[in-house]
């Protein structure tokens, strides 16, 4: 069923921005998006054993099928992390809703905007180049390097890609729309099904964010590295909050609820902030990611012996630009500088490489620890919290050259 096209609707919400310019805004309520879950497998792309580590719903990239060749993350190798499944949806059914008190002209959500993919299509395109990563990205070396198990998946680094987002800029869209200027938080909620555990439901996945990152560089984003969404990414709309966790990015976007006061979901007060270990009660939400680096290698790599053996790596940050990266052979006892290639194409990663001379054979502990322009570095020691998130602390990854 189409939704009707109300003509009061219309007038009313053209009184509040540049409406026309969104050409078949169709105004109803939501029920018109389907998405089919029933009997479906929790990922839907294929998860060759040689690209990724299977976890049921989350599935992690592999750092030995990385190649510093390719500055970007394929989308069939981008991992993936479902708090349920991915859902099926069909994209000329679907429709991006809009709501709230922080509109112009504020709506309840039974009177919400309703905007279909072509809406989105005919505004500006714009892309973001980014680092896309999980809160929870490394979160395995709590237990295997700190000796604190943390809850949750147990990545070790794949949780994360390197990905040219196409979409349209979240302020283009809202520009449109109308904000009120005392908007401060906007709800994105995924159309996913409720997320249920330990026998209670919390509902749709969904987490609010600041109106001051909507109106900086979020975008709500059709396409990665020129292709549309894989539906395991989002399809057929996903937002993505650059440098930001993880969690920020919802995939399958139903709804945005822009208010004049602050939002919450579990998503932002139970979990995706800091609890346990030594952290005070009331941490605030999560929001950049940290500074991690990681060898292009298997873990517990072998490595034919040599006189000498080049390595490559790459380090990313949450807050933009790498600005430094020593790495060590012999388990930190000594440092050296790796070397960046690839310079002017740091918007998402730097990659380096170190020639590692005389490797002796044996075991040895391969480590790599960078800085980033905002001075951030990575220490040794990252502080336990509960659900193990910003582990950002130097992993130890043991090789043996034999
Ligand atoms: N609707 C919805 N959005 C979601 C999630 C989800 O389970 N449902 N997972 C979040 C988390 S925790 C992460 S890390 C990223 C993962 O995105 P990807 O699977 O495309 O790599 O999506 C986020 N957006
Ligand atoms: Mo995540």
């Amino acid at each position: 069923m189409q939704p009707s096209l109300s003509r009061r609707s219309l007038l009313r919400a053209g009184a509040a921005g540049t409406f026309g310019t969104f050409g078949t805004v169709a105004v109803g309520t939501v029920g018109t998006a389907v998405p089919s879950y029933a009997g479906a497998p929790f990922i839907l792309k294929p998860l060759p054993a040689g690209w990724f580590t299977d976890f049921g719903t989350n599935a992690e990239m592999r750092w030995d099928s990385v190649s510093w060749r390719d500055r970007l993350t394929d989308q069939a190798r981008l991992f993936v992390r479902n708090h349920t499944s991915t859902p099926t949806i069909d994209r000329d059914a679907w429709r991006l809703r809009v709501f709230g008190t922080g509109l112009a002209t504020p709506r309840v959500e039974a009177d919400a905007l309703s905007l279909s993919y072509a809406d989105l299509r005919a505004l500006p395109v714009s892309s973001v180049t980014a680092i896309h990563e999980c809160t929870g990205n490394g979160r395995s070396f709590f237990a295997s390097q700190q000796g604190t198990p943390a809850a949750g998946t147990a990545w070790r680094l794949g949780a994360v890609g390197a990905v040219t987002w196409e979409g349209v800029r979240l302020r283009d869209v809202l520009a449109r729309i109308g904000v009120s200027p005392s908007a401060v938080s906007i709800q994105a909620t995924g159309l996913d099904p409720d997320y249920v555990t330990g026998g209670v439901s919390y509902s749709a996945v969904r987490r609010p964010f600041s109106v001051d990152k909507a109106f900086d560089d979020a975008l709500l984003a059709w396409g990665m590295n020129g292709e549309p969404l894989l539906p395991d990414h989002g399809y057929p709309l996903r937002l993505v909050l650059p440098g930001w966790v993880g969690i920020g990015s919802i995939k399958w976007l139903g709804s945005l609820e822009v208010a004049d006061t602050e939002l919450t979901s579990p998503w932002n007060t139970k979990w995706y902030r800091m609890t346990g270990g030594a952290y005070p009660a009331g941490s605030p939400p999560l929001t950049v990611n940290p500074v991690r680096s990681a060898w292009e290698l298997p873990w517990q790599a072998t490595l034919a012996a040599r006189p000498e053996i080049e390595l490559t790596g790459r380090s990313w940050s949450g807050a933009g630009e790498i600005a430094h990266v020593d790495v060590s052979t012999d388990g930190g006892t000594t440092w050296r500088p790796a070397r960046p290639f690839r310079l002017g194409h740091q918007e998402a990663w730097t990659q380096w490489r170190h020639v590692w001379t005389a490797p002796t054979r044996g075991d040895h502990v391969l480590m790599a620890r960078s800085t980033d322009r905002a001075g951030r570095t990575q220490p040794l020691v990252t502080p336990y919290n509960d659900n193990g998130y910003f582990f950002d602390a130097v992993v130890r990854h043991p090789v043996t050259v034999a």
